[in-house]
């Protein structure tokens, strides 16, 4: 097996350690670390995601596989010109206001991330303005933002509508998701596109930025 397919494989088991030490012993070896990233670690983390869409893998093993991917990245991204490591486009996101939870947006960040993206991760209880604001000086080109709650899903409809106030529509899209969240709903308030899990997010994203 390849040192590559070696990577990709204990990461999805979420060796952290030897993650690691494989990932030096690639750069050692010769390789580059993009090809590391991309091949190794990325790869793994798309396979995981994949399996976490089918149920076929839960949050305990995603979580550990981030952790596993994280470990690797430590070793590959000093060795990473700048603006290489993140290539993909940039995305704000948060849970919205009113609302604590954040088991969920946290696996849509190491979703994004395992796909490439840089996150601008605005926490929870996170205001329309707030994202507006991080839109602005940051760059970024999506929005996400998630909600547990019937009461703060509502607060989707105020952020769609405070990038319109902002004149900032035309150059952000914005993405829905969280349990109570529905496609219909995220039609009915024009945000761009709804995903219904952690993987399906980063696929969703990654169209939006293209
Ligand atoms: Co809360 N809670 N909670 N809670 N809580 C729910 C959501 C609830 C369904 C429980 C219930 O009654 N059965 C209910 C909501 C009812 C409703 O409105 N429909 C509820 C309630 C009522 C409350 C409180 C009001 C309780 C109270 O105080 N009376 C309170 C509200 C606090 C607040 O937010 N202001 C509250 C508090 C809490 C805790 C703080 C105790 C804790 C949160 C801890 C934390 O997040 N750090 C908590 C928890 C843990 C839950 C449950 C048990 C689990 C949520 C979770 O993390 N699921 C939940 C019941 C349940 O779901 N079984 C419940 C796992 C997580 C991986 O799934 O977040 O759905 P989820 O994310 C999924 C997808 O939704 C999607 O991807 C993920 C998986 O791939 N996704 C996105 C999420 N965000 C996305 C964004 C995207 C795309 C996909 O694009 C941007």
């Amino acid at each position: 097996m390849s040192i590559l397919n070696e990577i990709s494989e204990l990461l999805q088991k979420g060796k952290a350690n030897v993650v690691k030490e494989l990932c030096q012993k690639a750069i050692d070896e010769g390789l580059d670390a993009k090809t590391v990233l991309n091949d190794g670690l990325m790869h793994g983390m798309g396979i995981i995601g994949e399996k976490f869409k089918k149920n076929e893998v839960y949050v305990p093993e995603v979580l550990i596989a981030a952790r596993a991917m994280n470990t690797g990245i430590e070793i590959l991204k000093p060795l990473l010109a700048e603006g290489e490591y993140i290539s993909k486009g940039k995305v704000v996101l948060g849970t919205v206001k009113g609302d604590l939870h954040d088991i969920g947006k946290n696996l849509v960040k190491i979703m994004l991330e395992g796909k490439g993206m840089e996150v601008v991760d605005l926490g929870i209880d996170v205001p329309a303005e707030k994202f507006i604001e991080s839109v602005k000086t940051e760059g970024a080109k999506v929005i996400a933002c998630s909600a547990l709650l019937t009461t703060t899903m509502t607060e989707m409809e105020n952020i769609v509508k405070a990038a319109e106030e902002a004149g900032l529509r035309d150059q952000v899209k914005i993405m829905v998701g969280g349990a109570p969240v529905t496609d219909s709903y995220c039609k009915s308030i024009g945000a761009d596109t709804y995903a219904p899990d952690a993987a399906s997010a980063a696929d969703a994203a990654l169209e939006l930025l293209a």
